[in-house]
């Protein structure tokens, strides 16, 4: 069996992660360009000044894609480069660039997905006090707005944000990414409310100038699955896989539930004593603007078991369970039930926007790229995704992550994702064994796993 008829075959990547060229051409600074110059931060010091010097070899890149038969590449926009102190005066030299890029992959027959925003905050508006200020929202549609005036003709399907629970969690509250803030509730609330708000004004945005667009978010969300499918834990999941704690910003409450419902949880008031931040209802109607889909960034999840009181509980895996090279569980199942249950709960098409695995690939004396554990990690999980598409869930696309290794935020160039291999010192470029794989799962769309 393959996916479904239009199902579309894709790789992502993210500007500050690939493009280098970080004080070229009038960009201004992000907050992550800040944030890799402190001592201690990143793995090794590593920073992405240079990162796969994208920025200047994106036509090779997109050849390297055409080559693996990619249908569709999700970008993103860095924010300073465009208006290099986030508001004011447009760069145009940036704004060229991904004019370029988007040109090129046009010519190569690959579709754009772009996101406006993959966490390079522009470090200016950080210091008036970024996402904690009430304009934060107008700046962030002042941006969209010039994006869709400047890129709209060329690009129908936009997502607003990248993982809002990564950056609110681990570059404001945990501090391990940046801005590398320390902040807890309610300001960490204020964060949020201001994201979504963003996030509801660019669709605004994107739907006053850009041309039939079709708009969602890429979420990072935190799923429970039932570990081994054990059925009394399935039973007593009752098709919620979803992380309901308050405390948790990875719950879908604070993301899915506001932008496609209008609302947040109502016990949040209360148990969090959050009620002087309660929202007015027009700006949970800013909010919630229709949109086409949800983007699911999934790899891996909460594996789930009864305990010995009959309670869900976290399961601890048995030693040795397979971990990726970043220490995740591998955990297939989350590419069922993640999708399945959102798809359930929210009712909107969905693309899956990330997956994929770190692993320690190596040239090999052969000059190749052997990666069969990541061909192996693959196919698992694209074998549930079918699963979840034959029992109903509307999945129209996957997006694996990522195109070619490069700067995994903290751990710096230490975690290889890529379907391509980079090598740093020269910047050559090698298609691994799973590059190879990737396109024949994409030409017979996925009949073979
Ligand atoms: C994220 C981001 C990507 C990461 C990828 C692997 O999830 O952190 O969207 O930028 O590089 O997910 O961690």
């Amino acid at each position: 069996m393959s996916f479904s008829k239009n199902f579309i075959w894709g790789v992502a990547a993210a500007s500050y992660q690939i493009e280098g060229a970080a004080n070229e051409d009038g960009k201004g600074l992000s907050v992550w360009d800040a944030f890799c110059k402190k001592p201690g931060k990143i793995y090794k010091g590593h920073t992405g000044d240079i990162a796969c010097d994208h920025y200047h070899r994106y036509k090779e890149d997109i050849a390297l894609m055409k080559e693996i038969g990619i249908q569709a590449y999700r970008l993103s926009l860095s924010w300073p480069r465009i208006l290099s102190e986030g508001i004011g005066k447009v760069n145009t030299k940036g704004i060229d660039f991904y004019k370029r890029l988007i040109d090129e992959l046009r010519a190569a027959g690959i579709t754009p997905y772009v996101t406006l925003f993959h966490w390079d905050y522009p470090l200016d508006l950080y210091a008036k006090g970024g996402w904690l200020r009430k304009e934060s929202s107008d700046w962030f549609a002042e941006y969209a707005t010039t994006v869709a005036k400047q890129l709209g003709d060329h690009v129908s399907n936009w997502m607003t944000f990248n993982e809002p629970a990564v950056f609110t969690c681990i570059g404001h509250q945990i501090g391990e990414h940046a801005p590398g803030d320390k902040l807890e509730f309610p300001q960490l609330f204020t964060i949020i409310h201001n994201v979504n708000l963003s996030h509801g004004k660019a669709v605004q945005a994107l739907r006053a100038h850009a041309q039939k667009s079709s708009i969602g978010s890429a979420l990072a969300m935190e799923f429970r699955v039932p570990y081994n499918e054990d059925p009394a834990t399935l039973k007593a999941m009752n098709g919620n896989f979803g992380v309901d704690t308050l405390t948790n910003i990875f719950s879908h409450h604070y993301w899915a539930a506001p932008i496609v419902k209008g609302a947040y949880p109502e016990q949040l008031w209360s148990t969090m004593k959050l009620e002087a931040l309660r929202p007015s209802a027009d700006e949970m109607k800013t909010i919630a603007q229709p949109i086409d889909f949800l983007g699911l960034n999934i790899y891996s999840a909460e594996p789930t078991t009864l305990n010995s009181k009959g309670e869900l509980e976290e399961t601890r895996v048995p030693a040795g369970h397979p971990l990726t090279g970043i220490d995740w569980l591998v955990l297939p199942s989350a590419l069922y039930y993640g999708p399945k249950f959102i798809y359930d709960t929210y009712k909107l098409p969905i693309y899956i926007t990330e997956n994929g695995m770190s692993n320690r690939d190596i040239v090999s004396l052969d000059g190749k790229v052997h990666d069969p554990q990541r061909i192996d990690f693959l196919t698992r999980y694209l074998k549930e995704l079918k699963r979840a598409q034959k029992d109903g869930a509307e999945i129209l696309g996957y997006f694996q992550w990522s195109v070619m290794d490069n700067f995994e935020w903290a751990k710096g160039y230490k975690e290889r994702f890529g379907l391509i291999f980079v090598d740093y010192c020269t910047q050559k470029r090698i298609l691994k064994d799973s590059a190879h794989w990737y396109r024949t799962v994409i030409e017979q769309n996925g009949a073979n796993l």
